[in-house]
């Protein structure tokens, strides 16, 4: 095993109780003391002077900042706004009562269908499957931009003290240039914005403070109203992760895949700028402004997919696909939407198969495209996770051709007999169209976003497509038929896998994403009990964490079935990596988003905590490591995964936001990559 190194890790000391600080601090503190006895009095005097000076320059430059947001929050239209935002906000949760085995439920009508609007998002359906948008107009755009919490209180968000001093300036500079533009852009509480202002960065943490209405006092508003310190300082604490996570990948993989941050040097996977594009909503969303204007101007200028590369379908669908479209969303910036059509149509020729059911792999320059060198197969997961994206690229770019493709394998999938009482295998063939490896049956890897996205796809589209609902709907029963078992020391809800009719305790972290689907569908109308399902499923979660030594989850557990058993959770040597994945944070920002209680938010800061503690590498960037059970040598793997800027942290950055209107889930739908993409507008009737 690959010790770690320990001069990788860096010695961050957190101000929270949960962090640990690392062994150097004393002696850090101690010579600092003693450099400060071996100073002259001359010396010390000087230094105190400058300590009061800066600090009297701080307050009077707080105060006059102060007057600047109380003049913002006095704004008629950003307070307008948001009682309009309240309004419309839909009721709890509608459960679908007198649900027949089988039967498919009305969809449930309400406000929440409400569109999200996106840019151009005056969408003019042609029919319930394949609505496409009106042209958009030319040069005036309309945007929904929606902006960050509060990340920017007095010099307090960098790591360093340049940094300080240079986000200080930047809101100063802002403040006239703010002036000027303030009467067009209150798109971050939620409305219209001018086109050519549409990649205007995220307005400063003050102004968006500014713009919250009062505080109730109720924890069960759907929009709290202030930004509490705890609220503040955990994002604040998520911003610093990203911002370490991408000061890595820029110093040593600016414009390639993925980094690999104990080597200080990058892989490629199919040379995209993957980590990059995964990471640029996030970016936005984090209000991460001069980030987010480097990596648009490599996008601009270096992103090219007229390249001699195989990708696989599926990974460059979801993670750059759904990045550049989700990007064109919040940004309205054609750029990225331009980029998304390119891609798509290099990506089409996966689907010229006998069955049409695509390939796995596609050669974006030459537009060929080829199954495994092993197989005709393709992962059941990866042909029906591509639908989401490729349905909105239609919408967006008024062609037909990638929601029919993408529709069509849902029909195929729809129709195949194999299932089992609505799950399904993890392959299918690209010749016959017909599952492969039958009798196999999990919620895990090559299977888990099909899952998700037959209850997206229906969400996406307004609630209209039947199938997609009613394939969802017998999945879940499958699941809790075939799938579902407590352990026996502490009653533990998890969901194994069945082979060949045998039931296999084994269960991927990557059914953590569970929980958070249930409760989305139950969100949605669905039935009552899959959100009891998601609180159960979602403690499981939590302990696969908790019950880890790093408290990190392992890649995969096993479950004790037994009372008898000492513990719940039983991890095999081959599974004890963490790949620093995203389900369990993921799930937890649906389940706080629905239920508010904040022992979610608390499990999910456990879990940064974690990361930092045991995968942040000194230097910048975070590694993936080999052991979450040995806290002395969790064995770094050099290598930080796209998902962890694109998903992890975004994820945990939406979990501990207040602002539960910043992509609102009644409004847009994360691919499963994290990339929030509109619900479609109900056709008109
Ligand atoms: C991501 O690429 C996606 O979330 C996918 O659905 C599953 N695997 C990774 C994250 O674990």
């Amino acid at each position: 095993m690959y010790p770690p190194s320990r001069k990788d890790f860096i010695s961050l000391t957190l101000s929270d109780s949960h962090s640990q600080t690392y062994n150097n601090g004393k002696h850090r503190r101690q010579s600092c003391w003693r450099k400060w006895k071996q100073l002259s009095r001359l010396q010390r005097s000087l230094i105190l002077f400058l300590l009061a000076l800066l600090l009297i320059l701080g307050l009077l430059s707080y105060t006059s900042i102060t007057e600047q947001w109380r003049g913002l929050s006095d704004r008629e239209d950003w307070l307008d706004l948001d009682d309009r935002e309240l309004k419309a906000i839909p009721p709890g949760v509608k459960p679908v009562l007198g649900l027949a085995a089988g039967k498919v439920p009305a969809p449930v009508a309400g406000p929440h269908l409400q569109p999200a609007v996106g840019p151009d998002a005056v969408p003019e359906p042609k029919g319930p499957n394949i609505p496409i948008l009106a042209k958009p107009p030319k040069k005036k755009t309309f945007v929904n931009k929606r902006g960050p919490p509060s990340l920017q209180k007095d010099g307090n968000v960098s790591d360093t003290v340049g940094g300080e001093k240079q986000e200080q300036e930047v809101v100063r500079e802002e403040e006239g240039e703010e002036e000027e533009k303030q009467k067009k852009i209150v798109s971050w509480r939620g409305a219209m914005i001018e086109a050519d202002q549409a990649t205007e960065p995220p307005p400063s943490a003050n102004e968006k403070e500014a713009a919250a209405p009062p505080a109730t006092g109720n924890p069960a508003d759907i929009v709290p109203l202030e930004v509490l310190p705890e609220t503040r300082g955990r994002l604040e604490a998520v911003c610093d992760a990203f911002k370490h996570a991408w000061k890595g990948y820029k110093d040593y993989a600016w414009g390639h895949d993925e980094l690999k941050p104990i080597s200080k040097s990058f892989g490629e996977w199919f040379g995209l700028g993957l980590t990059l594009i995964d990471a640029l909503d996030t970016m936005w969303i984090m209000g991460l402004k001069e980030e987010f204007a480097e990596a648009k101007s490599w996008v601009e200028k270096d992103l090219s997919f007229n390249k001699n590369v195989d990708v696989n379908l599926f990974e460059t669908t979801i993670r750059i696909l759904g990045g550049l479209l989700s990007t064109y969303h919040l940004t309205g910036d054609h750029l990225f939407l331009e980029k998304a059509k390119d891609l798509g149509s290099r990506l089409m020729p996966a689907f010229k198969t006998p069955s049409k059911i695509p390939f796995s792999d596609v050669n974006i320059g030459k537009g060929t495209a080829h199954p495994p060198r092993w197989t005709s197969d393709s992962t059941l997961a990866e042909v029906t996770s591509i639908q989401l994206e490729f349905r909105e690229l239609s919408r967006l770019s008024q062609d037909p051709q990638y929601q029919e493709a993408a529709n069509e394998v849902m029909r195929l999938v729809h129709n195949l007999p194999g299932k089992h009482d609505g799950l399904v295998p993890m392959f299918i063939n690209t010749n016959s169209g017909q599952f492969t490896h039958k009798g196999v049956f999990t919620l895990g890897a090559r299977a888990d976003s099909y899952y998700e996205y037959l209850l997206k796809q229906w969400i996406q589209g307004g609630k209209t497509e039947d199938d997609l609902l009613k394939d969802y709907l017998q999945a879940i029963e499958g699941v809790k038929k075939h799938l579902l078992r407590q352990t026996g020391p502490s009653k533990l809800t998890f969901v194994g896998e069945l082979s060949h009719n045998r039931f296999n305790p084994k269960m991927d972290h990557l059914v953590c994403f569970l929980p958070g689907t249930l409760a989305l569908g139950a969100h949605n109308g669905l039935p009552g009990d899959h959100m009891d399902l998601a609180v159960q499923l979602m403690e499981t979660c939590h302990q696969m964490y908790k019950q880890m030594e790093t408290g990190l989850s392992p890649e995969i557990v096993h479950f004790s079935l037994q009372a008898s058993d000492g513990s719940d959770v039983i991890v095999k040597p081959a599974d004890r990596h963490n790949l620093l994945r995203p389900e369990t944070v993921e799930s937890l920002f649906y389940m706080y988003r629905f239920t508010k209680d904040t022992k979610y938010r608390d499990w999910g800061w456990d879990m940064l905590q974690s990361f930092n503690k045991y995968t942040k590498v000194s230097g910048g960037g975070y590694t993936s490591i080999n052991n979450v059970r040995d806290p002395d040598n969790p064995g770094p793997r050099d290598k930080m995964e796209s998902f962890f800027l694109g998903e992890t942290l975004k994820y945990l950055y939406l979990l501990f936001s207040d602002d539960m209107e910043l992509l609102s889930l009644d409004k847009y739908v994360f691919n499963t990559e994290a990339h929030p993409l509109p619900i479609w507008p109900s056709p008109p009737k």
